[in-house]
């Protein structure tokens, strides 16, 4: 079984990709030193420190901090959880290692001292304080490189034993090489015995028992949490960098459970960092450090973070790139990589990988010419796509070196960031990426049930996936609607939004955008889709009206019913084979719209307006072509019978319009739109689809100002008011700039790439889908998946629910449940769809949860024979899907 994130994303960072002559001009900008270009300039920044994303919980808790200057609650936080974590109980916050360091050598190094230890990261410090660092040598072990020689530090505890200040062990070797429990036990043994202080830095402590938990005999059968505190019992003092494994952007603290050291280490913070309840951190950074702390330790996580650096070694090591394997990613060696690699083949590296990648590696600290060039990966913040190609960038690179010419000093640094150098461009390929344009800001974890927890939660729920707890979920397809990640942008937008009954600012952003965007001149909001179309149906339908449209959307129909009207489908009939390839199943047929025309006039009736979807929900998200849109108003115009849209999912017409129709190949998007809008008068919108919104949606006019005033009076009616129809500012704003990003090509491509690669996974197994992959959903054909099963036994109401018990993916019913009983036979409809819908929420998910999805399909698939049918022991009368409850039949 594939592995998949232990979390899904709850909102992301959109990044850009830059053309080679971008990174040309911008790497000259700054003399070669990619150090210092903006984050804003870099594709991939492979970094970890303080790059994580975080948890919702750990977005959250910015809120709860109280800032108060002494005594905050969030000091009592971060302890308790400290406490939990490495069960120390005497804790002094700093602001980051660098306060820590400064404090430790103040309290303890005096002119001459040393501090033996097996990471010189921060030697500068001791320097200052009239210290000396001392390396300790290693051991020859294999496995555990970061092993100390004992007999050779005993040897020199005794003849300095006088001048050492205290021993400094990071438990991650520097990031490199690992410890083993032994070695440190027998480290703290010798410590003890010349009564001497260890100090652990355990900043990165959770990778290192993660490698002790799978390779030291003495960690065995021992869970993550259990070994991080028994290292950290080891130590008299932990420091610990809150940027790295608990996930914070800053902060950090002393932890000790010795009264004395800790009373010396209260009276130094109010020296150098703050207040002993603060120690220089912000109150909202101490609760988000203690929550990454406790989220730290859950051997999911650490699992997950080890897979992904391992995805990373193991393609470098096929491809013989010269490296050093790190916990947290790796370090490329650039005096092998690079062919002339000259004097500062760190920075020549650094800078080749951003120009052909835009990649950055960074090099920090103080100057070494050949140092290892760090490619670490960002805790949570990265998906597996993105490092696989992460890694084919870097062997691209490595194919072309021996077009680089090394890079030429034009000063001598102190430290990386200063560096300035001259360089003759080499003429390189650009690597092309293909992966996600945003990366991972924000995630939410997911529900890991067992499949016997699985089982029950299913019976607890009837066998009715609507009736499930999202918390026992562990991938959430039930649908597209309201559950896109937002963007930080679209956060921004949220929280710099100002409400009131009045007009908001977000209201004239909103109208702005989208009359760029649809090209329509009257923009009315309402709360959501059915809104709209209640508005639309009241205005427009007159009883025995007939309203002809693409498939019949459930709140679309019912409002055109509660109407008056009757809907006619007059969809082509390819929608209603689940095998045609038909690349436009949303198509409307013009034969059959122009029957229901003459229809209507021969029995002395109206055509409303024609309801025309977009990217037709019902039929597998199937799109309309453009010369379709076209042709049905150059029908409808001259009878003056309006077209109105159902636009919820445009922007994936539109982009498989590019797609498909060669003749929109090189077409933007947003043009696309524009060209579809404009064979139309108006449109209704759920925006909680393509629109990235949470919540909102959108009633449209072209160019009809007295519609406008109309709607807007109803409105004010059943709604809100004009300028909100009842939704938030903060909704509106993240709105308006998600309209902004709905249009953008790499994006909206991504997008549908993602559902036609499920739809690949499985059709590649033969799992019978709707063909082709439609945009926002792939739909299992339930009456081919389960022949066996009559569909008054509701086939796809069981497949729902074994999906759920196999895999914890949670899907929807779409068939004879859903379509209910015909009232006047009293039987239930049995309509040819007998689907069950995988609806993929936008920026959600991952290429690994796509494909976990495909295997537990496959494995259900294969014992399709073993699954019964359900009968109703509840079964309400109206819109039966969402109550409903069964039995094994
Ligand atoms: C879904 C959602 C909503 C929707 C839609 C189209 C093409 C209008 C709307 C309504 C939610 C849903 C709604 C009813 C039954 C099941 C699911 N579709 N037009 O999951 O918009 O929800 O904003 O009022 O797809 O497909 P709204």
């Amino acid at each position: 079984m594939s592995k998949h994130e232990p979390y899904k994303i709850k909102s992301i960072r959109n990044i850009k990709f830059y053309t080679l002559t971008e990174r040309k001009k911008l790497l000259r900008s700054v003399h070669y030193n990619t150090g210092l270009l903006s984050s804003d300039d870099i594709t991939f920044d492979m970094v970890t420190q303080g790059a994580s994303a975080a948890s919702q919980e750990q977005m959250g808790n910015l809120f709860v901090g109280d800032e108060a200057y002494a005594g905050a609650r969030n000091f009592y936080k971060l302890t308790e959880a400290i406490q939990e974590v490495f069960g120390k109980e005497l804790v002094c916050p700093i602001h980051n290692c660098f306060g820590g360091i400064k404090m430790l050598c103040s309290v303890y190094v005096y002119k001459g001292n040393y501090i033996p230890g097996n990471t010189a990261l921060k030697c500068e410090v001791i320097n200052s304080f009239g210290g000396k660092y001392y390396q300790l040598s290693s051991s020859a072990d294999q496995v555990f490189t970061g092993n100390i020689d004992l007999d050779k530090f005993r040897a020199f505890l005794e003849q300095n034993n006088e001048n050492v200040s205290f021993i400094y062990i990071d438990v991650q070797g520097g990031g490199d090489r690992p410890i083993s429990i032994e070695n440190l036990a027998g480290i703290r043994e010798i410590a003890d015995s010349f009564d001497a202080k260890l100090v652990l830095n355990t900043s990165c402590i959770v990778e290192a028992a993660n490698f002790l938990k799978k390779n030291d005999p003495s960690a065995e059968g021992k869970n993550v949490k259990t070994i991080v505190k028994e290292i950290a019992a080891l130590a008299h003092t932990i420091i610990f960098d809150a940027g790295q494994d608990a996930m914070s952007n800053v902060g950090g603290f002393l932890a000790t459970n010795n009264e004395e050291d800790h009373e010396k280490y209260i009276n130094i913070v109010v020296v150098f960092e703050g207040l002993h309840t603060y120690g220089g951190m912000a109150g909202r950074t101490m609760e988000v450090v203690a929550s990454g702390l406790l989220d730290m330790v859950d051997d999911l996580h650490a699992d997950w973070m080890e897979y992904q650096v391992s995805l990373l070694v193991n393609q470098l090591e096929k491809a013989n790139i010269p490296f050093t394997k790190g916990f947290n990613g790796v370090y490329l060696n650039p005096d092998e990589f690079l062919v002339d690699a000259g004097a500062h083949s760190a920075h020549t590296l650094s800078a080749a990988l951003y120009l052909v990648s835009g990649i950055r590696a960074h090099l920090e600290g103080l100057y070494i010419s050949n140092d290892l060039v760090p490619v670490l990966i960002p805790r949570r913040a990265l998906m597996n796509s993105q490092i696989e190609q992460i890694g084919n960038a870097i062997i691209y690179l490595y194919e072309q070196r021996d077009k680089i010419r090394p890079v030429i000093p034009v000063n001598e640094p102190e430290y990386h960031f200063e560096a300035q150098f001259d360089w003759l461009i080499p003429t390189l390929e650009s690597f092309i990426w293909s992966c996600e344009p945003f990366t991972i800001n924000v995630i939410e974890h997911v529900g890991m049930k067992n499949k016997q927890e699985r089982f029950d939660a299913m019976v607890e729920a009837g066998y009715n996936t609507f009736l499930l707890k999202s918390e026992d979920v562990t991938i959430d397809f039930l649908t597209d609607s309201g559950t896109s990640a937002m963007s930080v942008d679209q956060w921004a937008a949220y929280l710099g939004s100002k409400e009131t009954p009045a007009t908001p600012e977000a209201y004239y952003d909103i109208v702005k955008t989208a009359r760029q965007i649809y090209g329509y001149e009257y923009i009315i909001l309402t709360h959501q889709g059915r809104a709209a179309e209640h508005i639309m149906s009241q205005m427009f339908i007159k009883p025995g009206d007939y309203v002809p449209g693409n498939m019949y959307f459930t709140t679309t129909k019912l409002h055109q019913e509660i109407a008056g009207g009757k809907f006619v489908d007059v969809i082509v009939d390819d929608a209603h084979d689940t095998t045609s390839e038909f690349s436009w199943k949303g198509n409307i047929d013009l034969e059959k719209l122009k029957a229901v025309y003459e229809k209507a006039q021969s029995e002395g009736k109206n055509v409303s307006y024609v309801s025309f979807e977009f990217n037709v929900n019902m039929a597998g998200g199937q799109p309309v072509s453009m010369d379709n849109i076209k042709a049905v108003y150059e029908f409808c115009k001259p009878k003056n019978i309006p077209v109105f849209f159902d636009a919820t999912r445009c922007a994936e017409n539109a982009c498989m319009i590019q797609r498909r129709d060669p003749a929109y190949e090189d077409v933007p998007v947003a043009d696309i739109l524009l060209e579809m809008f404009s064979y139309g008068d108006g449109a209704t919108i759920s925006s909680k689809k393509d629109m990235l919104s949470n919540l909102s949606g959108n009633l449209l006019f072209r160019d009809n100002e007295k519609w406008y005033r109309e709607a807007l009076r109803m409105l004010q009616l059943f709604e809100g008011t004009y300028c909100s129809g009842g939704t938030s500012a903060g909704d509106m704003a993240a709105h308006a700039q998600g309209l902004r990003e709905m249009v953008d090509d790499l994006y909206i491509n991504s997008r549908i790439d993602q559902t036609h690669y499920l739809g690949k996974l499985l059709q590649d197994a033969g799992i019978p889908i709707v063909r082709p992959s439609g945009g926002h959903a792939i739909f299992l054909d339930a009456r081919a998946f389960l022949p066996h099963i009559d569909q008054d036994n509701f086939p796809s109401q069981m497949l729902a629910a074994q999906i759920f018990i196999e895999t914890g993916v949670r899907a929807m019913e779409r068939g004879n449940v859903s379509k209910g009983r015909n009232p006047e036979t009293g039987d239930n409809y049995r309509p040819a769809l007998e689907l069950v819908r995988l609806t993929i929420p936008r920026r959600v998910y991952t290429r690994d949860h796509m494909k976990a999805v495909a295997e537990g399909i496959i494995r259900l698939y294969e014992k399709r024979d073993t699954i019964k049918g359900l009968k109703f022991t509840y079964e309400p009368d109206k819109l039966r899907f969402f109550q409903g409850r069964f039995e094994e039949a």
